[in-house]
Parts: structure tokens; C-alpha cells; sequence
């Protein structure tokens, strides 16, 4: 059994690989550990990763890159919106009401959801992983923002089912980084020591992830998460394209935003001269040929100046590492290091606003790419029985408070009670006590909307069915139980109903739970109410079905539906290779052909043959190139048999000529 960690970027992915030497990060076929999260859609084939980057700019409508966010929204919500107006490929409403994308495949128009394109990149990740490690992949960790809500988790989990992968958790980025941080750390506090505090800061493309962890021998707890889920690398690239669109609008009479083509071009170049600038400070150029209308552009921009079209950015930097101080009840003084990660931290503004804040150095000890990948490749080792590691305790945490409404038929049945608290350890149980006599509803959603970066509160709707009365036709007990799990998802996990005899104290409809101490993580606990006098009484329990429907969840149907048809792609991008692998073999065999027509297989042929097969080679070759450029597979075997057969018995000749003196040496040797 293998163990992966994947780390599933806006813009670049990792893939982690637990060996028994450690943790490595795996390359793909291009010898690259990182694999651009884009895939383009060709009449033939799909390309994805970086053979899908390089087609960004020539197949603009059909290749499709920027979709981690994309998930588990709705296609009317704001940012699916906002987002629908820069990028250059058409989404579109999926049946259901989230995100699809209109492209152009195999000639045809296709609608693909958004799951089904992240399933895509996973599967090429999957498939990545298996041919580095020669067996099958299947048990994953994925990693996710730390700020994704219960719709855009389980939409991930959808298309990881879609890869065909088994995700065993979905991991929050920063909880992986402190992972890839403790797990090797010899020197953490004992158990009963203060523990060490370390910040840990990921901006990516995408997003600006902060969290504070307390780590003691052996085990890390998360203290706090915050986030700028719309603050990362992509926002810098673009104040340079609206700064430079809007010179060249003066300079050169463009109207760079009008033509998708030189807008992706721009935006290459200035995530280009981004990079130079954290390493450069002085006056840098870029240069486009051909840009636009057959027009050369040229500018320039030096660091103080990126800074300052950037200040309005930059200062989105602080504000979440003061309130991870601040819901970490923490002093500056407390924090033992901060550790920094994601490919936008090495903006050197960005740096220092993190080290200002902090009053301290920042420690850049991870690498700064591949830790997230590397964490979850640990978490999935931890979590694979098949593989032994240290012993490691992760707690996280719930990142928005979650309240339960409850109602039911009958009037006096409706409340409400927040079950998880920001911040609340992860993941966690607990078993909450109503007395009901009929089935009733419970909403779960998050209690503050505005603290949510999504524009719905609502997580799902569970009813508790095969609920009556009593024997004496009281209310019964009925004892639920919620939980947000593994991969941060919140659910009622179980419910039943508690019968006893001799039941004394209190029958009102009224929530009863407990608020475990965090410091003890992730076990389930029961609590009656405290008030109740603890009756001496056989009880018996009998499960309750639980009918649960939860927001914007897609069906296991639909999900099959999705597996079939990457199945159907992974053939026939399969076959295409083939056809192709084939017909470069043709291309191949005559080339080789020729060159040996004028060198080693001169003295074995006739001067009338050579003419006669040089013409023939230069015929396959145009046929390659004119009718034969787009044949099926078995078209271009056939014509490398033809091909063979004229070279095959010079190519004898030829061997049993070079072979004849090592035989003869042989012999000689021997006599
Ligand atoms: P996300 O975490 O939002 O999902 P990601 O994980 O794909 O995104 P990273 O690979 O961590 O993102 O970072 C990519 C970003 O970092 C890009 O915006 C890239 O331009 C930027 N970046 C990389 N190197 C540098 C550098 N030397 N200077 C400035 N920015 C850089
Ligand atoms: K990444
Ligand atoms: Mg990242």
C-alpha cells in the first residue's frame, strides 16, 4: 500500500510519497515536482499539467486553470461571478445550480462540473504517483484551505471519488505544514511542559492561510486559524496587469483587457517580473514581442515601486496575524518561531510585514513549495496502517461556529444551540439529549454569515425519524450525536431513542450537552444533564434512521455518473497516446532508415536499391505530413511493417557482416 500526500494548489500541486527513508515529493514526466493545476481540452486529447500550462495563451477558451475556488458554490454567488468575468474560459450552471465549465472537447461542446475538473487534475496526480512508485495509488490525504466550508469539502471529496483516489482525510493546509514541521522536531517541550508556539503563514496564489500551533512531545495542537481567503499571489500579478494595461492604453493605444489572448500573455509576464522583483530591486523590464495589433511593448518597474502599487494588498497582511494572536490568547512574547511557506511569502514586503509584526526574525526552515504535501503524505502515513511512523497527535480546529436549530411539528419543539465554537478541537463528538415524541428537524449552519467567506450559512438538514412517545405517553430521550470529522465536515452522526423504566426528573424539551476542556482532543464523551438525578434503571437504546440532506451536496449518482466518463477520457487519451506513439515510430523508423542508407547499410545495397528506398522514405515522410497525419493506429503499425520489410534483410545483412568477426575471434580463441 502506498502512502500519498497531496497538496491541491490554486496554481501548483505536490504530490508527498511516505517511504520508508522518509518523505520525498514525487516528479512528474517532466522531471518537475510540480505539477500546474491546468488541463486543456483538445479535439483529440486532454492535456493536463504543465503540457496543459503551455497551451494557456494558443487554446484560451478550452484550457482551463484558477477552479480550486470554484467549488461548491453556487453559480449565482458574488465571487463565482466576479471570477466568471476575468477568466477566459466560459463557466456556466450546472443542472444542479453549482459551477460548470463550456469547453471544446473532442470536437464536441461539453459541460464539465467542477468536480469533474478537479477530479481530472487528481487523477493525472494519481496517475503521476503510480508511475513513480510502480503500484497502484488509491489511499490519499488532500489538502484543503483552511477556510473551505462543509459544501466546498465535500465537493473535493467528490472529486477525489472521481480520480478514483480513497481520500482518508481532507487536511487543512496550515495543519499540514505544522505537521511537516513537529513530526521530526526532537527538542518539543514534555507533555507536561508550557508548550512551543509557532506561527505558521501559507499565501499562496490564492489565499493568505495564518494558524498558531502548540506543539509538545509527540502531538500539535492547532490554537487558532485565520485567513485572507481572497489575499495571495494572483492579486499582485494582477495590480502589475491593470498598472501596465493602463500604460499601454496610453502609451501604445492598446485595450489590453478586450483581447483574452494578450491579457494571459500579460499576466505571464508579470508574474515573471513579480518573482524578479524579491530578488532584484532595481529597475526591471518587461518586454512583450508581438504583443498586440503586431506591436512590441515595453515598460519597467522596480521594487519600491511594486510596493507601492501594492500597499493596499500589503496591509491586508497584518490583520489576520492579530487575530490569530488575539483568538490564541497569545503574546508576541509566547511565540517561538514563524515559520513561512507558499510561493507569495517570498514577496519581500510581504516578509516584512509579517517580521514587523512579530517584532522578530521569520524562520523560512520549510520548504516553501512542498511542505503542504509533505504534511499530508505524513498524515497519511499516520493514518495507513499499512505504515509505521511516530506517534503523532493532530488536533485542529473547527473554523466557524456551527449552531443546531431544532423544530418539530408542535410549537414549543423550536431552539437553537451553538454545538461547536470557533476555534472548538477538531474533530470532536458530542451527544446532545432531546425529549420528543415525534420526529424532528435539525438545521445546522454556522452561526456568525458574515465570519464566513461564503455567502450561505446553511450546512445541511437531519431528520430524526421513528421518534414517539413513551409507553404513558411522555416524551422519549432521545440522544443525537454530532460530529465534525476527519475532514472538518460536520454531521449527526447517530441518533437513538433511550428507553427506560423509572424514568425521574426533568421531561422538557431541552437541550442538555457538556463543553469538554479542548486540551483533551477528539475522543466522543456523554453528559446527561448535569441536574438530572442519575436514576438506577435498565435503559435500552435503539438506533433512529436518519434522513440527512445536506447543502449542495452532490448525488452518489451523479458522482458515478462523473466516475464513468473520466474512465471514458482516461481511454481515450490512452488511445490517442498510442495512435500517436505509433506514428512517431513511423516517423522514427524512417528517419533512422535514411541516415543509415548513407552510412552503415551503404556496403550492403545495391546503388538502384538505396535510390529506390530513399524515394520511399521520402514519400512516408510526406504522407506523414499530408494524408497520413491523422490516421488510426493500426494504419501507421501497418505502414512501419511495410517499412520494415525493406529494412529488415539489409539490417540482417548488416549484422551478420558486423557479428562474423567476433564469431570468427571466437573461434579463433578456442582453436
Ligand atoms: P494556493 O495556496 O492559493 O492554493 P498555490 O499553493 O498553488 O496556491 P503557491 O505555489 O504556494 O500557490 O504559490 C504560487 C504563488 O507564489 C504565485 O503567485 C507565484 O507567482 C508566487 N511566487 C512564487 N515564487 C515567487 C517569488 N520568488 N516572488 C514572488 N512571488 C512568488
Ligand atoms: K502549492
Ligand atoms: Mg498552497
Amino acid at each position: 500500500m502506498s502512502v500519498v500526500g497531496i497538496d491541491l494548489g490554486f496554481l501548483n500541486c505536490y504530490i508527498g510519497v511516505a517511504r520508508s527513508g522518509g518523505i520525498e515529493t514525487i516528479a512528474n514526466e517532466y522531471s518537475d515536482r510540480c505539477t500546474p493545476a491546468c488541463i486543456s481540452l483538445g479535439s483529440k486529447t486532454r492535456a493536463i499539467g504543465n503540457a496543459a500550462k503551455s497551451q494557456i495563451v494558443t487554446n484560451v477558451k478550452n484550457t482551463l486553470h484558477g477552479f480550486k475556488k470554484l467549488h461548491g458554490r453556487a453559480f449565482e454567488d458574488p465571487y463565482i461571478q466576479a471570477e466568471r468575468a476575468k477568466l477566459p474560459y466560459e463557466l456556466q450552471k450546472m443542472p444542479n445550480g453549482s459551477v460548470g465549465v463550456k469547453v471544446r472537447y473532442l470536437d464536441e461542446e461539453r459541460l464539465f462540473a467542477v468536480e469533474q475538473i478537479t477530479g481530472m487534475l487528481l487523477a493525472k496526480l494519481k496517475e503521476t504517483s503510480e508511475s513513480a512508485l510502480k503500484k497502484p495509488v488509491a489511499d490519499c490525504v488532500i489538502s484543503v484551505p483552511s477556510f473551505f466550508t462543509d459544501t466546498e469539502r465535500r465537493s473535493v471529496m467528490a472529486a477525489a471519488q472521481i480520480a478514483g483516489l480513497n481520500c482518508l482525510k481532507l487536511m487543512n493546509e496550515t495543519t499540514a505544514v505544522a505537521l511537516a514541521y513537529g513530526i521530526y522536531k526532537q527538542d518539543l517541550p514534555a507533555l507536561e511542559e508550557k508548550p512551543r508556539n509557532v506561527v505558521f503563514v501559507d499565501m499562496g496564489h490564492s489565499a493568505y492561510q495564518v494558524s498558531i500551533c502548540a506543539f509538545n512531545k509527540g502531538k500539535l495542537k492547532v490554537l487558532a486559524t485565520t485567513f485572507d481567503p481572497f489575499l495571495g499571489g494572483r492579486n499582485f500579478d494582477e495590480a502589475l496587469v491593470d498598472y501596465f494595461s493602463e500604460e499601454f492604453r496610453t502609451k501604445y493605444k492598446l485595450n489590453v483587457k478586450e483581447n483574452p489572448r494578450a491579457l494571459l500573455r500579460l499576466y505571464q509576464e508579470c508574474e515573471k517580473l513579480k518573482k524578479l522583483m524579491s530578488a532584484n530591486a532595481s529597475d526591471l523590464p518587461l518586454n512583450i514581442e508581438c504583443f498586440m495589433n503586431d506591436l512590441d511593448v515595453s515598460s519597467k518597474m522596480n521594487r519600491a515601486q511594486f510596493e507601492q502599487l501594492c500597499a493596499a494588498l500589503l496591509s491586508r497582511v497584518e490583520p489576520p496575524l492579530r487575530a490569530a494572536m488575539e483568538q490564541a490568547k497569545l503574546q508576541r512574547e509566547d511565540i517561538y518561531g514563524i515559520e513561512i511557506v507558499g510561493g507569495a511569502t517570498r514577496i519581500p514586503a510581504v516578509k516584512e510585514q509579517i517580521s514587523n509584526f512579530f517584532c522578530k526574525e521569520i524562520s523560512t526552515t520549510l520548504n516553501a513549495d512542498e511542505a503542504v504535501a509533505r504534511g499530508c503524505a505524513l498524515q497519511c502515513a499516520i493514518l495507513s496502517p499499512a505504515f509505521k511512523v511516530r506517534e503523532f497527535s493532530i488536533t485542529d480546529v473547527v473554523p466557524y461556529s456551527i449552531t443546531l436549530r431544532w423544530k418539530s411539528s408542535y410549537e414549543e419543539g423550536t431552539g437553537e444551540c451553538e454545538v461547536f465554537s470557533k476555534n472548538h478541537a477538531a474533530p470532536f463528538s458530542k451527544v446532545i439529549t432531546f425529549h420528543k415524541k415525534e420526529p424532528f428537524d435539525l438545521e445546522a449552519f454556522y452561526t456568525h454569515p458574515h465570519e464566513v467567506p461564503y455567502p450561505d450559512s446553511r450546512i445541511g438538514r437531519f431528520t430524526i425519524q421513528n421518534v414517539g412517545p413513551q409507553h404513558d405517553g411522555d416524551n422519549s430521550k432521545v440522544k443525537v450525536k454530532v460530529r465534525v470529522n476527519i475532514h472538518g465536515l460536520f454531521s449527526v452522526a447517530n441518533a437513538s431513542i433511550i428507553e427506560k423504566q423509572n424514568i425521574e426528573g426533568d421531561h422538557s424539551d431541552m437541550v442538555v450537552f457538556f463543553h469538554k476542556p479542548s486540551s483533551t482532543e477528539g475522543t466522543e464523551y456523554k453528559q446527561d444533564h448535569p441536574s438530572l438525578p442519575r436514576a438506577k434503571t435498565k435503559v435500552k437504546s435503539i438506533d433512529l434512521p436518519i434522513q440527512a440532506s445536506l447543502y449542495r451536496q452532490l448525488g452518489q449518482d451523479l458522482i458515478n455518473c462523473y466516475i464513468e466518463n473520466e474512465g471514458k477520457m482516461i481511454m481515450q487519451d490512452k488511445l490517442e497516446k498510442e495512435r500517436n506513439d505509433a506514428k512517431n515510430a513511423v516517423e522514427e523508423y524512417v528517419y533512422d532508415f535514411r541516415d543509415k542508407l548513407c552510412g552503415v547499410f551503404e556496403k550492403f545495397i545495391t546503388e538502384e536499391d538505396t535510390n529506390k528506398l530513399t524515394l520511399m522514405l521520402e514519400d512516408t515522410e510526406n504522407w506523414l505530413y499530408e494524408d497520413g497525419e491523422d490516421q488510426p493506429k493500426q494504419v501507421y503499425m501497418d505502414k512501419l511493417q511495410e517499412l520494415r520489410k525493406f529494412g529488415q534483410p539489409i539490417q540482417e545483412r548488416y549484422m551478420e557482416h558486423e557479428e562474423r568477426p567476433k564469431v570468427l575471434n571466437e573461434l579463433g580463441k578456442k582453436i
